[in-house]
């Protein structure tokens, strides 16, 4: 039986950069959880019959919202519902199914990174038909809907065993429970040399990765232990928790310093790896060598044709403004297009569906390609494996010659976490106002060149997304970039980016925080941070 449920709208559903994020008693209130899936379905069209697919990184929350997805796809009148056995689906096995299995669209539950546990992160995203986040012209839809929406309807049906492989029937609608990991397995069999990879581990090459408590440890498992034949143990804090064993789920120098600490030992791993919350983002260090992001993408793009997946090379590369234009020099070298999206997977999709670029990559940890459409931690993770047994070449030598080759992009992020959201909105607001006088100042040793409010004009289907960040251009390639996060769930985080370009080799060793002392001084005394935000430093320097 379909039930209607009386509702009164909630103020505050508007999704951020990746869904809808909150703490958990925040969706924990009567219907809240409820009226932003119901404003989901009535932001679609075409869905009746088809089928949908829902899973999570297991955080705190996640099967309890499951049931109440599963109950009003069966109401909304979606044909089946495809579910990771345990409500497991890492965000991009979540996309790879979505894809695979030709489905209108999914539901991801996660709020990545950030904690989970009772009074931590809770987070509702919805996917569309190609497997990635849904473009803005949806998510606003949602947010419209959300703001008036009177009633949801729900089939009234004991809840679904989500431990059992199998298929159930929920009033009249398919659920069908899946395996997680196999698809997401084979699809990474496919893109990688598996057996160059073997021999590579089982020549002595130790690799270990931290999946941090969270989503990545059956994939990690199933993948590096099973399938490429490295020791038992060799993934850490393997098995998902609703609370990642109280860790901060983010693959980080801050949050995976464990990891890092142990591959920088002496007798530590040659290769260490972290993946987040629900297994997009990733981190990979080699012993002596932390890879950036921003390089990791540059890297692998080189590189792409040591991989059986991309032997044909790749179609051209995207990466988010922020992230350092380390990506836009190996595209120049090999006459590939580059694109620069404002921040969010979202908008690497147009561009990947059109067949214009195959590598995408952002500084918050992310890096993919097209077989997919979400960053994918253990693809990234598998990529660099795969590289260095073709290469037989250290992490830390292939690095050093990238530079060489192409001159090295010193990058890093100070975030200002918790900030008042005032004063935020204030730093952003006075840095806009100085945005025209800026050019032809100097600071120092840097004269600005430009300065701008980063808009992106999609090339593919021309919407226009405008105030995506504040970016000072200096002489020389060097710019500083300040944004707020649209992730958080308390107060607001500033976002400070900094790059300087080195081409001359020699000049490669030096400190990352060294090489970029005079540009954070200047990004302090453009925006005021220190005056503003009542912080003597960052939160995180990453
Ligand atoms: C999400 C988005 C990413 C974005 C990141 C940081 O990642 O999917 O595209 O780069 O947030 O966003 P912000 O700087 O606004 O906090 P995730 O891993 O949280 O889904």
């Amino acid at each position: 039986m379909i039930r209607t449920v009386p509702t009164a709208p909630y103020k505050d559903q508007k999704p951020g950069t990746s869904g809808l994020r909150k703490k958990v008693p925040v969706f924990a209130q009567e219907n809240y959880a409820e009226n932003f899936i119901q404003s989901i379905f009535d932001s679609l069209e075409g869905f009746a019959g088809q089928a949908l697919v829902v899973g999570g990184d297991g955080r705190y929350y996640n099967r309890e919202v499951i049931q109440k997805v599963l109950k009003m796809a069966a109401a909304a009148g979606f044909g089946k519902v495809m579910v990771g056995q345990g409500g497991i689906l890492s965000t991009p096995a979540a996309s790879h199914v979505i894809r695979k299995y030709k489905a209108f669209g999914g539901i991801i539950l996660s709020a990545s990174h950030n904690p989970g546990g009772p009074t931590e992160d809770f987070g509702i995203k919805y996917n569309i038909g190609n497997g990635g986040p849904a473009p803005e012209k949806i998510t606003e839809a949602i947010f419209e809907r959300s703001r008036i929406i009177e009633e949801y309807r729900i089939a009234d049906a004991a809840d679904i065993d989500l431990d059992t492989v199998g298929s159930f029937d929920l009033a009249g609608m398919t659920v069908e429970v899946i395996d997680p990991v196999a698809d997401y397995a084979a699809l990474m069999e496919e893109l990688f040399d598996f057996a160059a990879i073997r021999d590579l581990i089982s020549g002595g090459f130790r690799v270990v990765i931290d999946s941090m408590g969270a989503v990545t440890g059956p994939y990690a498992r199933e993948i590096l232990e099973k399938r490429l034949g490295a020791p038992a143990g060799s993934v850490r804090n393997a098995t998902p928790l609703p609370d990642f064993g109280g860790h901060h789920p983010d693959p980080n120098l801050v949050h995976a310093k464990e990891l890092y600490d142990d591959v920088m030992s002496a007798d530590g791993p040659d290769f260490g790896a972290a993946s987040d919350g629900d297994g997009d983002r990733n981190m990979v260090v080699g012993k002596g060598m932390f890879v950036t992001p921003s390089d990791s993408l540059a890297i692998i793009a080189a590189n792409a044709r040591c991989a059986p997946g991309y032997a044909d090379g790749i179609a051209g590369i995207a990466r988010s403004m922020p992230t350092s234009a380390a990506a836009d020099r190996v595209a120049e070298k090999l006459g590939l297009g580059m694109y620069e999206t404002p921040t969010g997977w979202k908008y690497f999709g147009n561009l990947m569906d059109a067949g214009k670029v195959t590598v995408c990559g952002e500084e918050s940890f992310g890096t993919g390609s097209s077989h997919v459409r979400e960053k994918d931690g253990l693809w990234a993770i598998l990529f660099w494996l795969n590289i260095v047994a073709v290469r037989k070449e250290s992490v830390a030598e292939i690095v050093r010659m990238h530079w060489a080759e192409y001159g090295r992009n010193y990058y890093s992020r100070h975030d200002y976490e918790e900030v008042d959201t005032d004063a935020a909105n204030g730093l952003m607001d006075a840095l806009r106002e100085k945005l025209a006088s800026l050019p032809g100042q100097t600071f120092g040793d840097l004269k600005v060149e430009a300065a701008d409010d980063f808009a992106y004009t999609d090339p593919i289907d021309g919407s226009i997304s405008t105030n995506q960040g504040i970016r000072v251009l200096f002489q020389g390639g060097s710019r500083v970039v300040f944004r707020l996060s649209g992730t958080g769930t308390s107060g607001a985080t500033l976002r400070l980016y900094v790059e300087r370009y080195e081409p001359d080799a020699t000049r490669h060793d030096v400190e990352t925080q060294a090489a970029l002392a005079d540009l954070i001084s200047v990004a302090d005394e453009i925006a005021e941070i220190a005056k503003r935000t009542g912080r003597d430093g960052p939160t995180v320097i990453t």
